[in-house]
């Protein structure tokens, strides 16, 4: 914990099961406490050191063969040892860092016991498939616009988990599909008036080489004397369907988006239930 000269307190969080430590300080410093967060089967001890100047801007490191901790003199602040838990700081009494001090960076060293729990192969790695419209414009009192997005799958296959709606005012539901060979089979459907937050996506709706993803926002027009472009402010709008999948960590590809305008031929066969409304 580091207590600021402008009073607030910024918990410095070390997890060693976590390996990327982003310790920041703000204004001039007092470092007061530590309170790690680490597991006595993976860490058996970790230094805290001060520096002017860190081995690496990285968020981590390799600091045993050629990096090294600080590239200027390194001053200990602190340790913690598995079974020895860290001498307190007296009352009012804290480390000087940041400012003037000759701590600009906290770098925090852990040595591993157990590397087990890094060793194993994640076997699968999470991401996000992104539909967004760019060109939507919502007449005003047109009771009805769909916007429609739809993009070619070339990657490698993908399983859609969960799934996240998004419109400002004027959206009613928003579905997303995988169309594959003509069928569209629906990844999810929702709300946009709901909390937009994900949602347990289709399970049966995973996506390969060959499949086309789409999503359908439906708008209303209604209550608006002009037209309503896609945008930031509360006043535009954004149709927004974010699919979040996992896939084999062989080929990760954590992020992919689509921003296509679907065809009107294409979503000719969309499933009626895309333009019913959901009761909130
Ligand atoms: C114009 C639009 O639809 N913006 C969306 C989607 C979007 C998200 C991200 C666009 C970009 C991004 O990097 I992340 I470029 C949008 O801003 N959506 C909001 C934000 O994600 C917060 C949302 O709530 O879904
Ligand atoms: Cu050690
Ligand atoms: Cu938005």
């Amino acid at each position: 914990a580091v207590n600021t000269e402008c009073g607030t307190s910024l918990n410095l969080v070390a997890n060693p099961n976590v390996q990327d430590s982003d310790l920041w300080l703000m204004c001039f410093s007092f470092l007061v406490d530590f309170l790690p967060v680490a597991s006595m089967d993976t860490a058996h001890h970790m230094l805290l050191y001060g520096c002017q100047t860190p081995a690496s801007y990285n968020s981590y490191w390799d600091c045993g063969s050629t990096q090294g901790t600080c590239e200027d003199d390194a001053s200990i602040l602190y340790a913690w040892a598995r079974n020895a838990p860290p001498t307190k700081l007296p009352t009012d009494v804290g480390f000087r860092v940041g400012g003037n001090s000759r701590v600009s960076y906290f770098v925090l060293q852990i040595h591993y016991g157990d590397v087990n729990a890094f060793r194993g192969e994640q076997p699968f790695i999470a991401g996000m498939y992104l539909l967004m419209s760019m060109d939507t414009v919502i007449l005003p009192g047109k009771r009805v616009t769909n916007a429609d997005i739809a993009c070619d799958y070339t990657s490698y296959p993908i399983h859609p988990f969960a799934f996240r709606t998004h419109t400002h005012h004027l959206g009613k539901v928003v579905s997303g599909y995988r169309i594959r060979d003509g069928k569209w089979t629906l990844i999810g459907r929702q709300s946009p008036l709901l909390p937009q937050a994900f949602y347990a996506a289709n399970k049966d709706a995973d996506i390969k080489y060959g499949d086309t993803v789409a999503a359908r926002c439906v708008f209303s027009g209604e209550g608006r004397t002009s037209k309503t472009y896609i945008g930031g402010t509360s006043d535009d709008e954004m149709c927004n369907f974010y699919i979040m999948y996992y896939m084999d960590s062989k080929h990760a590809v954590p992020f992919m988006n689509c921003m296509e305008t679907g065809s009107k031929e294409l979503f000719r066969h969309i499933p009626a239930e895309a333009n019913v409304p959901i009761p909130v």
